[in-house]
C-alpha cells in the first residue's frame, strides 16, 4: 500500500503509479499506462463540466440511453471522450458503458484489458450544479489476445476486478481508485494539470451515523429497509441525499456512512448498474474497510449475466451495513 512505498501525500498521480509499479517487479506497466488514461480522460471531462454552463452543452440532448433514460450532452461527452482516451493509450481492447447497448471495440486487440463504466453517473445533476462522477472498473480480459473481446470478458464477476474508483467532480476534482492494495485518493490540481495524493491509503470508519437513501420510496421499500431507516431516525442519525452516487458514496467514505438503493415496486431489480456501478464500488468499499451488499451476500460475489443488470445495494461502513441484515 501506499503507506508501505512510504509514499509523501503531493506526490502527483504520473509518480504515485510509476512508484507503486516498480513494487511489483513482473508488473509490464500496461495497468500503469491505463490508469494513466483514465486520469487524463477525467481531466478533459473535468474541463467540459467547468465550462457547461457557459457553452451550450448543459442539459437534455433529446436523445435517449440504452436505459431509456434521457441523455444529457455532457454524457454524450464523457463517453465519447473516455472512449477515446481509452483507445488511443492502446491498453484496452474494449469497454462497456452504461450509454451503449453492446461492448464497444476500441480496435487494439493486442491490449490485455476491457473497462465496464459509467461516465457520467448522476448527470440529471448537471444544470443545477450538483457534484457527478464517473465510475470505472477494470478487468483482465479473458478472451485470447489478438482477437475480439468477448462477453466473458465483462461477466468475470466483482472479484475478477484488476482496479475500480471514480472521479467525483465537486468542489475539487478527486480520483478515487484502488489496484487491491490500499485505496488512494488524488486531488486535481487545475494550475498544474496533476492529481496530486491528497489521501493515502483511505480507510472508511467502521461505524457511522450518516444514512443516504431516498426517502420519498420509503413506502415501496422492503420491510427490513423501513425498520433500519426508523432505527436511524430513532437515533437521530443524520440523512445525507444529494441523488449523485459519487458523491455520496465519497462522503461517507470519509466521514462513516451508509448508502442504500433497495428494490422497489419500480424498480424491482433496484436501480443501480451491476458492471459499472455496484461492482466498483464494492471493491472500493471493501478495500477500504467497508462492506457491500445486495440484501443476501456480497455484491461482489453475485455472479453476473447481463451487461446492464441491476442490483439492490447496500454500501458503506461495516458496522452500518450488518446493522441493516439485522433487521
Ligand atoms: P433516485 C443518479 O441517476 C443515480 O444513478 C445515482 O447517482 C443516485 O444515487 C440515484 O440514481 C438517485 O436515484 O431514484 O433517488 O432519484
Amino acid at each position: 500500500t501506499a503507506q508501505e512505498l512510504a509514499l509523501p501525500v503531493g506526490v502527483t498521480l504520473d509518480r504515485f503509479i510509476m512508484l507503486s509499479q516498480s513494487a511489483f517487479p513482473y508488473a509490464t506497466g500496461e495497468l500503469s499506462q491505463l490508469l494513466r488514461d483514465i486520469a487524463l480522460a477525467g481531466k478533459i471531462i473535468n474541463r467540459e463540466i467547468n465550462r457547461a454552463g457557459l457553452v451550450d452543452i448543459a442539459g437534455g440532448n433529446g436523445t435517449d440511453n440504452v436505459q431509456g433514460e434521457n441523455q444529457q450532452k455532457l454524457d454524450i461527452i464523457a463517453n465519447i471522450r473516455f472512449i477515446r482516451a481509452l483507445k488511443n493509450g492502446g491498453e484496452v481492447c474494449a469497454i462497456l458503458s452504461e450509454e451503449d447497448e453492446d461492448i464497444i471495440h476500441t480496435g487494439n486487440d493486442h491490449g490485455k484489458y476491457v473497462v465496464a463504466m459509467d461516465p457520467l453517473d448522476g448527470s440529471s445533476n448537471i444544470d443545477v450544479n450538483v457534484s457527478i462522477g464517473t465510475i470505472f472498473s477494470i478487468y483482465r480480459r479473458v478472451s485470447p489476445i489478438d482477437g475480439p473481446a468477448t462477453r466473458e470478458d465483462f461477466l468475470q464477476g466483482g472479484r475478477k476486478q484488476v482496479a475500480a474508483g471514480y472521479i467525483l467532480y465537486g468542489s475539487s476534482t478527486m480520483l478515487v481508485y484502488s489496484t487491491g492494495d490500499g485505496v488512494n485518493g488524488f486531488t486535481y490540481d487545475h494550475s498544474l494539470g496533476e492529481f496530486i495524493l491528497s489521501h493515502k491509503n483511505i480507510c472508511s470508519p467502521q461505524n457511522g451515523t450518516i444514512y443516504s437513501v431516498n426517502d420519498g420510496y420509503i413506502n415501496d421499500y422492503p420491510a427490513f429497509v423501513q425498520q433500519y431507516l426508523t432505527k436511524c431516525k430513532e437515533k437521530s442519525c443524520t440523512a445525507r441525499y444529494i441523488g449523485s452516487l459519487v458523491a455520496d458514496f465519497h462522503r461517507n467514505l470519509l466521514r462513516g456512512g451508509v448508502y442504500l438503493y433497495p428494490s422497489t415496486k419500480k424498480t424491482p431489480e433496484g436501480k443501480l448498474r451491476l458492471l459499472y456501478e455496484c461492482y466498483p464500488l464494492a471493491f472500493i468499499a471493501e478495500k477500504s474497510g467497508g462492506k457491500a451488499i445486495d440484501g443476501f451476500g456480497a455484491i461482489l460475489d453475485i455472479i453476473p449475466t447481463s451487461f446492464h443488470q441491476r442490483s439492490p445495494i447496500y454500501l458503506g461502513s461495516s458496522t452500518m451495513v450488518d446493522d441493516v441484515m439485522k433487521c
